[in-house]
């Protein structure tokens, strides 16, 4: 949504605008944000190497400085809309093992949420103590995050209206699934169709589908004007919500 995904180091300018009028608009308490590669982090990862073991210390550094481009022209898009936002390096506070989060630093995420600040983190490239380094989706942290915070609800913003019977951008006639039960995921679900290290939309509903029991998961299309302040204001909107 942020990006162009298929022009590498392209951001979406206007989208990430419109996102953060949205989000300030609002008015969410206790908020955090994380996103995505895109574009930056995606293309990246794939020229120094995907799946990455014993990346090289240059690769980490320009996998990791994209993401950090990328999460400048967020955070100071929603300063700029009023929010009290502030940048949080995942590859600081998280450590992994074999791409699990072993380690994951929260004191001084859970003191800024106290104090009103609005965290903004992203998929990053982290330490592994197995395998050198890997990549942490924005996925990986929104479910680590909701589980140790307790968060009531996570607004999942994509390119698309929600999950599909099929992948939309390859069958017209994929039908829009409203509300999907996280446990049929592996039966229902196929691969994405672009550049995705992390996994895709499949990754993503594996990943929620580990909170939905105790969060509110509601997926809307970030493309869309009005849907993500929408769905933050807990109205009804066009998505699909992840059921257990
Ligand atoms: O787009 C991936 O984050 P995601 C971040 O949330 C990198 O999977 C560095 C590829």
């Amino acid at each position: 949504v942020i990006t162009e995904k298929d022009r590498p180091l392209t951001p979406n300018h206007a989208t990430i605008k419109r996102i953060a009028r949205e989000i300030a608009e609002a008015r969410i308490e206790n908020l955090l944000i994380v996103h995505g590669g895109g574009s930056f982090g995606h293309y990246m990862a794939k020229k120094y190497g995907v799946g990455i073991s014993r990346v090289r210390a240059g690769g980490f550094s320009r996998i990791h400085q994209a993401m950090v481009a990328l999460n400048r022209l967020v955070v100071n898009a929603l300063i700029s809309a009023g929010l009290p936002a502030i940048e949080v390096q995942p590859s600081a506070l998280i450590t992994m093992r074999r791409g699990e989060i072993v380690e994951f630093r929260l004191r001084a995420l859970r003191q800024m949420l106290a104090m009103g600040l609005v965290p903004v983190l992203y998929g990053d490239i982290v330490p592994d103590v197995e395998d050198g380094a890997s990549i942490v989706s924005g996925d990986k942290i929104v479910s680590y995050l909701a589980r140790e915070l307790e968060a009531s609800r996570a607004v999942i913003c994509v390119d698309v209206d929600g999950i599909y019977t099929e992948d939309p951008s390859l069958n017209p006639r994929a039908e829009l699934i409203e509300e999907f039960s996280a446990s049929e995921i592996e039966a229902k679900l196929g691969p994405s169709s672009r550049i995705d290290v992390t996994g895709g939309m499949i990754n993503k509903i594996r990943e929620m589908a580990t909170i939905v029991s105790r969060t509110n998961v509601l997926i809307v299309n970030g493309l869309k004007e009005g849907l993500v302040r929408a769905a933050l204001l807990g109205e009804k909107v066009t998505g699909t919500r992840l059921t257990p």
